[in-house]
């Protein structure tokens, strides 16, 4: 069987029929282009959103996302959720979501989705953590906010709740490269 023209995705039964640059503008399965907003080599976009610290941008986000959902939306923006490793890191950071307006709770990148219980970030056991007194709580919760409720500090949490914005770290590198 021939495809008539260009199909796209999984209809385009005969490839060398297919027009695969119309394909890949007119498929809805096209990832979505970032948002341009990267930050640059020389410093971090500007506006209370924006954290600028180290070799790193944060963007403050504000969608109700869940944890991985919330990935991606850093992903798009040319980084990934908050990967603090450090306690100037993260004096630096909660200092400024404690003077921003808004009062909301950002999952960050520690997580134990598939680490047997391990707190990780981007895979690698987390040398540094803040978590608020009590937490982590329930064995259940494999991911982490950084919660207005307890001054910033680390809570676990369902990854699959989508009441929670998300704090993105971009490297200023060039490349976007993710070195943490
Ligand atoms: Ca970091």
């Amino acid at each position: 069987m021939f495809s008539s023209g260009p199909v796209c995705g999984a209809k385009c039964c005969n490839t060398s029929l297919c027009n695969t640059e119309s394909c890949s503008h007119s498929s809805p399965t096209t990832a979505t282009p970032p948002i341009p907003t990267h930050a640059s080599a020389n410093g971090c976009q500007t506006g209370n959103n924006w954290i600028d610290f180290g070799n790193s941008c944060y963007l403050i986000g504000a969608r109700n996302l869940n944890w991985i959902d919330s990935q991606s939306y850093c992903n798009q923006n040319g980084g990934f959720l908050a990967r603090i490793d450090t306690q100037a890191e993260n004096d630096y950071i909660k200092a400024h979501l404690k003077s921003y307006p808004v009062q909301a709770s950002y999952w960050i990148g520690l997580n134990k989705i598939r680490t047997n219980g391990v707190w990780t970030n981007t895979n690698t056991p987390a040398k540094y953590t803040d978590w608020a007194p009590g937490q982590p709580q329930s064995g259940a919760d494999d991911c982490v906010v950084a919660a207005h409720y307890f001054g910033w500090a680390w809570g676990d949490y369902g990854c699959h709740m989508s009441n929670t914005h998300q704090l993105c770290e971009i490297p200023k590198t060039p490349s976007g490269a993710l070195i943490g």
